[in-house]
């Protein structure tokens, strides 16, 4: 224990609570709440243990609970797609589903009655929604286009996969990780443009070259040639929260893909027995590095790995600028083509998903894929089908050639379902970008984050212009403002924006963006446009 932490005495009300009942132990209960409804349960096990199976109460939508899946490096198959369509068909006007910015899926609507049949269906088809909620480590993040990317340096996907069955024990529920002192993010990348956002993750794998001078292998022992061996430095200690953000740092370190596993595993193990269970909002695996000094805590990895790590490649190989993936791509497989779609801000209905899981299948190999833009991957499209794939009517609404600023759009949850949020942030969000891109053209996208509170699900400090939802007082009034963030920077020399202005009631907000897409992204009004041109 660290000298922050921990005795009983000083446990946060969170920690009591795990201490009396592990959240895993719902598991067991699920028939059991089916059978009392959701008005009878202990609170407790309703509000927070729930969310060890990825069930949350809304108490926005009481008794309309949402699941968060689990969706390894972003990866589902048709059938799978068209399993959690049928989930949310079910609740009609009130089912729908968001996909995640951490390249995943949420289903909303579900009534706790329903949980077992529910559950029966995943199991079915391999989905799971273990441990995706509190003191837990959140879906893994890999390369949206692991395996497709002729220039990838590392397909992600088996390590992805590998680490989420280590952590929840193939998706039945592993109790050896599911009391962290906070949640944990883990992302790592494989091609050269940083698509899972690395240093916004409390462990990051991002992939760099050692030269080869012959004493490697971790895990093997062995001795290796001369050439260049790839393998990932490792990045700890990045994170959001209300009360700090913070870009992850790096751990000296880098490992072989053959350690990957275990890295998790003991830098989990450390932070899992030393981070602080006393104030809930210093409970980060960054604070716990604070306190120790970078030294210790790599120190202790190190013990529970039972092995010293090498130190960093002196570069890694993130050296170009982010994709987005929208639109058509060749693939490395000859005569394939993945086709991104743009799903405005991420929200999905049943028939969306059964339409979806339709195409993936006539077209594709029936792989979807998610990104953590909120948006979809089909891969494996064949030459031969692109032209009539693309001439799909769902091609109209989930395009592949959307405005370059709707291009770009990520919101968080918001009001809608979030009792967090202090603004509604999707609905707004389309509409500000429909009446922006009326008034502007462009001549590149532009990235807007939308996050309706200072938790920032929506991850407005890499944006170019981030929006985190905040009250705000105008003429007596208390309303609906945001906070700008600007100067996040992806890919590349990625590092975090700020806060550059505070407080803009969300009415006066348009003319205020107009301004900073003018003066800082090259828009022109189409009026002027229009001028200049004639
Ligand atoms: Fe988040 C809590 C939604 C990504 C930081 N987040 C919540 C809750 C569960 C709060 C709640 O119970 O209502 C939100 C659920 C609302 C709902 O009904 O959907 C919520 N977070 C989301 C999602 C759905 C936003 C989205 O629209 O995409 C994302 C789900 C990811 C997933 O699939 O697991 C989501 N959340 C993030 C990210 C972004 C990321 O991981 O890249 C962050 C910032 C990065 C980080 O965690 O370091 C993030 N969420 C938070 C926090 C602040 C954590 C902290 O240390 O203080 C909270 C509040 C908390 O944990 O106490 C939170
Ligand atoms: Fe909810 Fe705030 Fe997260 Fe948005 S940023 S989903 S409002 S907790």
């Amino acid at each position: 224990m660290t000298d922050t932490a921990t005795t009983t005495a000083n446990l946060n009300k969170f920690e009591k609570f795990k201490a009396e009942k592990d959240g895993l132990a719902v598991k067991a209960e699920i028939e059991k709440f089916a059978a009392l409804g959701w008005e009878a349960m202990d609170e407790t096990d309703r509000d927070h243990r729930l969310k060890w199976v990825g069930v949350f109460f809304r108490p926005v939508t009481p008794g309309k609970f949402m699941m968060r899946m689990r969706m390894p490096n972003g990866i589902l198959t048709s059938t799978q797609m068209r399993v959690l369509a049928q989930v949310v068909q079910r609740y009609g006007d009130e089912g729908s589903a968001d996909i995640t910015t951490r390249q995943n899926i949420q289903l909303r609507g579900i009534r706790i009655g329903d949980l077992p049949d529910i559950f029966d269906r995943f199991h079915a088809v391999g989905l799971t929604s273990v441990q995706s909620g509190m003191d837990n480590v959140r879906n893994i993040t890999g390369d949206p286009v692991a395996g497709l990317d002729a220039d990838e340096l590392y397909d992600t996907r088996e390590l992805v996969q590998q680490i989420q069955d280590m952590l929840t024990n193939k998706g039945e529920g592993n109790p050896e990780f599911s009391n962290l002192p906070r949640k944990f993010n883990i992302a790592i990348a494989g091609g050269r443009d940083n698509s899972v956002h690395a240093e916004i993750n409390d462990l990051a794998f991002v992939p760099a070259f050692k030269e080869g001078t012959g004493d490697w292998g971790l895990a093997t022992g062995e001795k290796s040639s001369q050439s260049p061996i790839f393998g990932f430095n490792i990045i700890v200690g990045g994170f959001f929260s209300a009360k700090r953000c913070q870009a992850a740092i790096p751990l000296n370190a880098w490992v072989g893909p053959e350690d990957v596993v275990a890295v998790c595993r003991a830098v989990l193990e450390v932070f899992r027995d030393n981070g602080s269970r006393a104030n809930r909002q210093k409970s980060r695996l960054m604070w716990l590095i604070d306190e120790w000094g970078l030294e210790k805590f790599r120190a202790e990895v190190e013990n529970r790995l039972g092995k010293s790590l090498l130190p960093a490649a002196p570069k890694d190989e993130i050296d170009w600028e982010k994709r987005d993936h929208i639109g058509v791509y060749k693939q490395k497989q000859p005569g394939l083509n993945y086709v991104g779609l743009h799903i405005p801000v991420g929200r999905l209905y049943a028939e969306d998903m059964f339409e979806i899981a339709r195409l993936a299948e006539v077209y594709g190999s029936g792989e979807i894929r998610f990104t953590v833009e909120q948006n979809i991957i089909i891969p494996n499209v064949a030459e031969s089908k692109l032209a009539i794939f693309l001439a799909e009517p769902l091609l109209e609404r989930f395009s592949i050639n959307p405005g370059l600023l709707t291009r770009s759009l990520v919101s968080c949850t918001g009001a809608q379902f979030c009792n967090f949020a202090l603004i509604e942030t999707k609905n707004r969000a389309l509409a500000m970008i429909k009446a922006l891109e009326e008034d502007l053209t462009f001549t590149h996208p532009v990235r807007i984050h939308w996050t309706g509170c200072p938790n920032s699900c929506g991850q407005p400090q890499v944006a170019d212009i981030g929006l985190m939802g905040t009250k705000t007082r105008k003429n007596g009034k208390t309303l609906e403002g945001v906070d700008i963030y600007m100067g996040g920077k992806v890919g590349k020399d990625a590092h975090l924006g700020s806060c550059i202005i505070k407080g803009i009631p969300c009415e006066d907000l348009q003319p205020i963006l107009q301004d900073l897409l003018i003066k800082n992204f090259g828009a022109k009004l189409k009026q002027e446009a229009l001028v200049v041109g004639s």
